[in-house]
């Protein structure tokens, strides 16, 4: 047996950030983002460079097959709309339908849109502590309905991959949008 010792962990986890030498880093532009909001006139009015969130991901086992894994991230949704409709996520399923994964609210206000392979939709309010299972096959994004950054973390299964296919043909079936001042979907 080597001698026991205590270290300091490799991550970092502080307000909103997440730190350490292996923790990557991507930005999503509105033009990634292109087709996805419902106002056409208001998307092509804006800069297509503008910052719409960037994911902190730390991915300690690349999806080769492996099971058991778990990759953690933090996304900063920047406040804004186009049109009416919030500043969002893409959205997805996951590769593989059954594998689930929590959200959680760190600070900001947003809602966690939900939506399940019948393409029912459903919505839940993100805040400073609202924790969110979200089960295999629910697609799921994430809308800053506040006027500050909205932080959520996540943990997901390594091996559960990323589908953005349907969002991107058929969207979500309803949209979070600006109503007389209320967040709604609609
Ligand atoms: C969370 C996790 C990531 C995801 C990110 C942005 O951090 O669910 O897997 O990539 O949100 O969401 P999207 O990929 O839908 O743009
Ligand atoms: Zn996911």
């Amino acid at each position: 047996m080597e001698t026991p010792k205590i270290i300091v962990p490799p991550l970092l986890f502080v307000r909103d950030l997440l730190l350490g030498d292996e923790v990557t880093k991507s930005n999503r532009n509105l033009s990634d983002l292109k087709d996805l909001f419902q106002d056409v006139k208001s998307y092509e009015t804006m800069d297509p460079e503008t910052l719409l969130y960037e994911v902190y991901s730390y991915t300690p086992v690349q999806n080769d097959g492996k099971t058991g894994a778990l990759n953690f991230g933090i996304t900063h949704i920047y406040p804004g709309k186009v049109g009416q409709e919030y500043f969002m996520t893409k959205g997805h399923f996951h590769a593989q339908d059954n594998r689930a994964e929590y959200y959680w609210g760190i600070e900001g206000e947003g809602v966690l849109i939900l939506m399940d392979r019948k393409r029912n939709v459903w919505g839940e309010k993100m805040f400073s502590g609202s924790l969110h299972y979200i089960p295999g096959g629910v697609a799921h994004r994430v809308a800053n309905t506040g006027n500050k950054v909205l932080s959520f973390a996540a943990c997901w299964p390594s091996d559960a991959g990323h589908d953005y296919e349907e969002i991107a043909e058929k969207g979500f079936s309803a949209r979070l949008m600006e109503v007389d001042g209320i967040p709604q979907l609609i």
